[in-house]
């Protein structure tokens, strides 16, 4: 590789992401991939810390892949693979799990909301998912991080374990830095604006899927949450109209005070009908792609196999030095 620096980011695989997912993440990450060196994986180990129907997660997961390839990742200029294909991974986990400290898992905030959703389930990998995401971006001794403002406290951990590891070990990790867009890091709910857009969420309306068709992303806007004004503002206790704007301007480009122009004297009606239209219409081609690579099975496959053979060959001669420092004996 050159001496540009190296952007790590993943995402699990639902087969079709939030728009939260793809404006707060994977949108950023094609326009990265000329000014730096990028690796993307689709996170099907993670996936696993919640209950999977097998088949539909291996279906999910190659759907994923060609999502991230219809959103603009190019297999060329990028290594794109999926994460149990890539061993390194499984092996640099254990290795930081007994580098991380239970009290340090027990604060994660998405720990214990899962904990709560799945009450019946709260495995051991769950609670050590964080060392697991530390490893995939330790794995490659990542500069950057590409992510929305939720996984800020799991890189945090992340940075946390590798500044451990390196004060027993002697300095070896990079410490990575998070890369939060400046808008729309935190897309929320349409049904409930206080509240992250999440793709486990019941309600079906809170969440727009990037794969939903015209007619129903627009009338998912349409019954989007708001309040008992009419004035198309960004201010303090607006939540719903606030997520709305920052959703516009982040599709449009158009800051707050050219979108409360553009709908002075007009109602939420009409701003909400705009938001869904801009939506649908930006995604469209993502859509069209997605249909076209999810038909050529065989080529993802080969893609997914040469992505991994690539991660693996740059992540193994991290996770051998590691292997070494922390006191294994050499395969030799
Ligand atoms: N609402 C969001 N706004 C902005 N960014 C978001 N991300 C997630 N939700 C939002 C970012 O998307 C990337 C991939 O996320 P993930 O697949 O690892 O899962 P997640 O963060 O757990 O996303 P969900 O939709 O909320 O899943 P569940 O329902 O399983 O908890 C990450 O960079 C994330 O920051």
């Amino acid at each position: 590789m050159n001496d540009k620096k190296l952007i790590f980011s993943g995402i699990q695989p639902t087969g079709t992401f939030t728009l939260g997912n793809y404006l707060g993440a994977v949108r950023n990450w094609g326009p990265l991939q000329d000014e730096y060196n990028c690796i993307y994986c689709v996170v099907d180990m993670h996936a696993i810390t919640v209950r999977q129907d097998p088949a539909k997660l291996r279906r999910n997961t190659l759907d994923s892949y060609a999502l991230l390839m219809a959103c603009g990742i190019d297999v060329e200029k990028s290594i794109l693979f999926i994460q149990s294909h890539v061993k390194t991974h499984a092996e640099l986990n254990w290795i930081l799990c007994c580098n991380t400290q239970f009290g340090e898992l027990s604060r994660m905030t998405q720990f214990k909301d899962k904990s709560k959703r799945h009450p019946d389930d709260i495995n051991a990998g769950l609670f050590t998912y964080p060392s697991l995401m530390a490893a995939d971006i330790l794995a490659y001794n990542a500069d950057l991080v590409p992510v929305g403002a939720d996984q800020k406290q799991h890189l945090e951990l992340a940075r946390n374990i590798a500044q451990r590891f390196n004060q027993r070990y002697g300095d070896f990790f990079t410490v990575p830095e998070p890369y939060i867009p400046e808008k729309g890091a935190r897309i929320m709910s349409l049904q409930e604006p206080a509240k992250k857009m999440s793709k486990s969420d019941d309600n079906p309306n809170a969440v727009i899927l990037i794969l939903d068709d015209k007619d129903t992303i627009i009338r998912k806007f349409k019954r989007a949450v708001t309040d008992s004004e009419a004035e198309v503002v960004y201010r303090d206790g607006k939540d719903g109209i606030n997520n709305l704007m920052t959703i516009y301007s982040t599709i449009t480009g158009k800051d707050y005070a050219a979108i409360e122009s553009e709908f002075a004297g007009k109602g939420y009606g009409d701003f909400k009908l705009a938001v869904g239209e801009a939506v649908a219409d930006h995604l469209e081609p993502v859509r069209t792609e997605f249909a076209r690579l999810s038909q050529d099975k065989s080529y993802l496959k080969e893609c997914c196999a040469a992505g991994a053979e690539k991660a693996l060959r740059y992540s193994q001669r991290i996770v051998s030095k590691v292997y070494h420092k922390v006191g294994f004996v050499d395969k030799g």
